[in-house]
């Protein structure tokens, strides 16, 4: 037993490992949340375990689909492959056309989502719509008020927010490298230099949620802001080699876990509904921040995080919950959304 134990401590230490949750549970978390909410009939996520549940929310099933790509990019499973594209085939029958939706930034998440389905699967429908819908979104939406940016809404122009641009520039990245576009590369630098001039603190790495049109800027800080501002630096770094991206990246990390955390460096809970989702994205550009850089101690604060969460799942049906510090009781009903954030800390850390 104890040379065993010897033997699991020296296969991290030799890997680099982050976490001692283990491939097979990485899997099994994602199996679990398929389990309790994928309609494999009707192709879609719901929002709710119940089997007539509603259809979940359209900009969280881009999130929930990125859960698939990790499952798939992990443990390469077959069925996991095919489950993207009956995701988005569900998702297209629900949502034909996107200009019925007001939020850019829901269309900015799946823009994000497309260009990596594409990636992993090879088919261009994806990267396609992904950049027509960015284009339209671009030449609507990004304007000189308020010095740049992207507005939040386009049916009211009434802020631009941190939620929309951060999206805009991973976007506008990942068309850069899978057109080989420098132009796309140009337009993710504007709306970056503009975020970092208008919603930044460069002194304590907080990205703030907006700016009104009457210049007010909101100060509040989630989880998700300060993720994708990270992802949007760490690809401009990649893209340029300029290392003043991978410092503006680490600080708003940094930022994360002094201000976002609670005493034991745990996540802390945003609750569910859109709270839900916070926590998935905020966690997904951290550890694309800590693997691009292996900062051992992000590396082991995100592993804590995931072994955390794991140990506080439901064990009846596997399902982790909005606080990921303290264990999920039989009678909560927990959303697709939430249940779906720890588990792509699971499926990403290795
Ligand atoms: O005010 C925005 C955003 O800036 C802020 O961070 C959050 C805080 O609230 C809204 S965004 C919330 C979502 C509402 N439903 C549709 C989604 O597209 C939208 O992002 O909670």
């Amino acid at each position: 037993m104890l040379s065993m134990r010897l033997e699991l401590m020296l296969v991290l230490a030799v890997s680099g490992a982050a976490t001692g949750v283990s491939t097979e549970e990485a899997k099994d978390a994602m199996v679990a949340l398929n389990r309790a909410y994928w309609d494999g009939t009707r192709h879609y996520f719901r929002k709710t375990p119940e089997a007539d549940g509603a259809r979940l929310d359209f900009w969280m099933t881009a999130h929930v689909w990125e859960c698939v790509m990790d499952a798939c990019e992990r443990h390469g499973a077959p069925e996991f492959k095919e489950q993207i594209g009956q995701v988005y085939d569900g998702f297209l029958e629900a949502h034909p056309d996107w200009r019925t939706n007001p939020y850019n930034d829901d269309v900015m998440w799946w823009t994000i989502a497309g260009a990596r389905a594409s990636r992993i699967t090879g088919e261009d429908r994806y990267l396609t719509k992904a950049k027509s819908e960015f284009d339209r979104v671009w030449t609507q939406e990004v304007n000189a008020t308020l010095n740049g940016g992207m507005w939040w809404r386009s049916d009211s122009h009434r802020s631009k927010n941190a939620c929309v641009n951060g999206p805009a520039v991973i976007t506008a990245m990942e068309l850069a490298w899978a057109l080989k576009d420098e132009s796309y590369a140009a337009k993710a630098r504007e709306l970056y230099a503009w975020e970092r001039a208008t919603l930044f603190d460069p002194n304590t790495g907080a990205v703030y949620d907006n700016i009104s049109t009457r210049g007010r800027v909101s100060r509040r800080l989630f989880t998700y802001n300060q993720g994708t501002f990270i992802g949007a630096a760490v690809r401009l770094y990649r893209w340029s080699g300029d290392a003043c991206y991978l410092a503006d990246a680490n600080l708003a990390a940094d930022c994360m876990r002094q201000r976002l955390c609670d005493p034991n460096g745990i996540l802390k809970s945003e609750g569910q509904g859109d709270g839900g989702t916070f926590k998935l994205i905020g966690a997904r550009y951290l550890v694309e921040l800590a693997q691009a850089t292996q900062r051992q101690d992000l590396l082991d604060w995100l592993g804590k995080n995931a072994e955390t969460a794991w140990s506080n799942r439901r064990r009846s049906d596997n399902i982790m919950g909005f606080d990921w510090s303290r264990p999920v009781r039989d009678d909560q009903i927990i959303q697709c959304q939430t249940a779906a954030a720890p588990v792509v800390l699971l499926n990403l850390l290795r």
